[in-house]
């Protein structure tokens, strides 16, 4: 192996070989533990030390580093103590994720880095939106994302890469290339010759680096992270190198053909370059020793420390409340004049003086900019807020989501508009994966509002009319907000932006233009989990939501002898139960109204809870209507009778005579 010492100083340079010294030590301890059932599960990055130990030296403190599973070097070089680290892997409490997550899986702003979810591809988003606000904010800074060459096979990697291309951002995309993705050779992952070669299809500058030789590594990454201080832009780099164990221990590398592995045996990162500095004098055989037993001691100690910690104690209240980050809500109710205006004037009204408000908001979305959004709510905006706070996207869900994600890490607030709720299928991942899970698993907001125009009742067929609420009802850690009214819309919206949860925010596109309502002109807020008890009566209580409250008032108007308590639950989660108890309480029969089809829909849920709860104040069982279990389909006649306001008719008559 050739070595370049170029400027580097003696310092420098042993700071280096200790830098990989140190993950090589602690994984081969691991090892020792693993064996002894001592640690649960290990993937190791032995031969690779020299990516993120030279990545990482050649990045400044204060800047964004995202590593994947076999980057403990990331870790180490930036100097996280030990004992952390250790009681992290042992799921203890001064780790970084109090038990909740394992191994690497967890970020630190502390030490400013992010780390991965095990889908992987997310993370590549996650660096475009955390560059993104380093750019806004014109600091000259890099963010390095790392990934496998397996994961460059996801779509999340190209997302990442065109979005990067297209707004400039200064990420240093790494790639390592390891050879295997679980037991997936290269051949079988991609058919070409180097991974660099995809820049080049983006627009974007790559370079390949032999990922075994430190001082290649660290020399050339520090000089492309001046050049993209110097310059803003996206670089591709191929770390070539070679995994020398199995995927995780449990695996093996039976697969891996031995001559491979003698091979690259001869490439070891810290074994050449310890030769090189013995022979140079910069190192000597007792200089090594002194610095293992120097490295061994600190290791021992502080996993001592680990050991001695006790197991986590489980505490419901405590795992419960840190789903969510605590949201202060604040109620501002100005008292201003009121204008009559329609549903989609309420929205574009709320998010206007949202930006207003929030100057580190960010709006992103499919031809949201000049064109003002499909249904124009922010046409408009670029005049008022300019191009770089409100941001026309490329066609890529999952790439803008992991993006708004990156924004809230780096501490801008966001909102993405869906250009059809339909569409979040392509952002499912990250929004249930990263934006759900990342308070509760290290104490991280994501500050992130996802705008969803949906709904049926406009003859769209099956790919623009779904209600998909449900998709997210169902995960612990998002937010789920569904107005039906134009003063509810804008309230709930502003306060949607307030809060620090992802939420996901539903519009009925049919409400957007036949609905109309007096709403206040100035600011105001609404708090979640307050139903709005829109119609008194004692028959029966009508539970619904969204374009459901319009059906049922239709209706109710039809047949004024049925007295009904008639509740909008406005949002779904939190889920105002209290209300509906109360109600249930004193009518004694329930119908649960919603657009969406039936089975494992929010109705079920509220009939399962009230029958557990107010099973002796039924007189009646309960009542759920919802659409019929097809796609949502286009031609009127067969909308129609998908939907259910018709069955909504008729079983309300059937309960009231019961
Ligand atoms: C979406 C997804 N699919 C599959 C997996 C299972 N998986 C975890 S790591 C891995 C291999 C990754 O290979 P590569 O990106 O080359 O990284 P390496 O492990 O070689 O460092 C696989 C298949 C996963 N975690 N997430
Ligand atoms: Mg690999």
């Amino acid at each position: 192996m050739m070595y370049h010492i170029g400027d580097l100083d003696n310092e420098r340079l042993l700071d280096l070989y200790t830098g990989m010294l140190k993950p090589r030590m602690i994984e081969e301890k691991m090892l020792i533990l693993l064996r002894q059932g001592k640690v649960s599960k290990w993937f190791s990055g032995i031969g690779q030390e020299a990516i993120s130990v030279g990545v990482t030296t050649a990045l400044k403190e204060s800047e964004y580093i995202l590593p994947m599973h076999r980057n403990l070097g990331v870790f180490t070089s930036r100097n996280i103590p030990l004992n952390r680290l250790f009681a992290q892997w042992q799921g203890k409490q001064s780790g970084f994720t109090q038990g909740r997550d394992r191994s690497f899986h967890f970020g630190t702003q502390e030490y400013k880095i992010v780390g991965m979810i095990s889908h992987l591809g997310p993370q590549l988003g996650v660096a475009d939106g955390i560059a993104l606000a380093d750019m806004l904010r014109r600091k000259k800074r890099v963010t390095a994302v790392f990934t496998g060459e397996g994961a460059t096979s996801e779509g999340d990697f190209h997302e990442a890469l065109n979005v990067a291309s297209v707004w400039n951002l200064p990420v240093l995309f790494c790639i390592e290339n390891n050879g295997y993705g679980l037991s997936t050779p290269t051949n079988e992952q991609y058919n070409c010759e180097d991974l660099a070669d995809r820049a080049k299809g983006y627009g974007i500058e790559s370079r390949i680096i032999d990922g075994n030789n430190i001082l290649e590594v660290f020399c050339k990454v520090d000089e492309l992270c001046k050049a993209i201080r110097r310059r803003p832009r996206p670089i591709l780099v191929e770390f070539k190198t070679f995994r020398m164990r199995g995927h995780e221990e449990a695996s093996g590398t039976k697969y891996v053909p031995e001559k491979l592995m003698k091979e690259w045996a001869k490439k070891d990162p810290i074994a050449n370059y310890e030769n090189f500095l013995l022979e140079k004098g910069i190192l000597t055989e007792a200089k090594i020793e002194e610095l293992k037993a120097a490295i061994s001691e600190e290791i021992n100690q502080n996993l001592d420390l680990a050991f001695e910690e006790s197991p986590v104690s489980f505490d419901e209240s405590k795992e419960l409340s840190d789903v969510y980050q605590k949201f202060d809500y604040q109620d501002i109710n100005p008292n201003s004049e009121s204008k009559n205006i329609r549903f989609v004037d309420a929205i574009s009204e709320g998010l206007e003086q949202s930006m207003y408000r929030h100057n580190e908001l960010i709006i992103m979305g499919q031809d949201i900019a000049d064109y003002g959004g499909v249904f124009k709510i922010t046409e408009g905006f670029v005049a008022k807020f300019g191009r770089s706070r409100v941001r026309n996207t490329p066609i890529c869900e999952s790439a803008i989501v992991s993006a708004a994600m990156g924004l809230s890490i780096n501490g801008m607030k966001v909102v993405v508009e869906m250009q059809f709720a339909d569409f979040v299928s392509s952002g499912f991942n990250p929004i249930v994966n990263y934006l759900a899970k990342v308070h509760y698993r290290w104490n991280e907001k994501a500050d992130v509002v996802v705008r969803m125009p949906c709904g049926g009742g406009v003859g769209a067929g099956p790919f623009h009319s779904q209600t998909n609420e449900a998709w997210f009802t169902k995960t612990p850690g998002l937010k789920v907000v569904y107005p039906s009214s134009p003063y509810d819309a804008k309230g709930l919206l502003n306060t949607a932006i307030n809060d620090p949860n992802p939420v996901l925010f539903f519009e009925h596109k049919g409400l957007y233009r036949s609905v109309y309502g007096d709403v206040p002109t100035e600011y105001y807020t609404l708090p979640f989990g307050k139903a709005n008890l829109m119609r008194k009566g004692n028959h029966i209580t009508v539970v619904t939501y969204g374009a459901g409250v319009h059906w049922a008032m239709e209706i109710l108007d039809k047949h004024p002898e049925i007295e009904v308590d008639l509740i909008d639950l406005r949002t779904l989660q939190p889920l105002d139960t209290e209300s509906i108890y109360e109600s249930v309480k004193k009518t004694g029969k329930l119908l649960v109204l919603q657009e969406d089809t039936l089975f494992g829909g929010i109705a079920s849920d509220i009939s399962a809870m009230v029958t557990e709860h107010c099973f002796e104040y039924l007189d009646a069982p309960i009542k759920r209507v919802g659409s019929l279990e097809t796609p949502v389909p286009f031609a009127k006649a067969l909308e129609e009778n998908y939907l259910p306001k018709k069955r909504f008719e008729t079983v309300l008559l059937e309960l009231h005579a019961y």
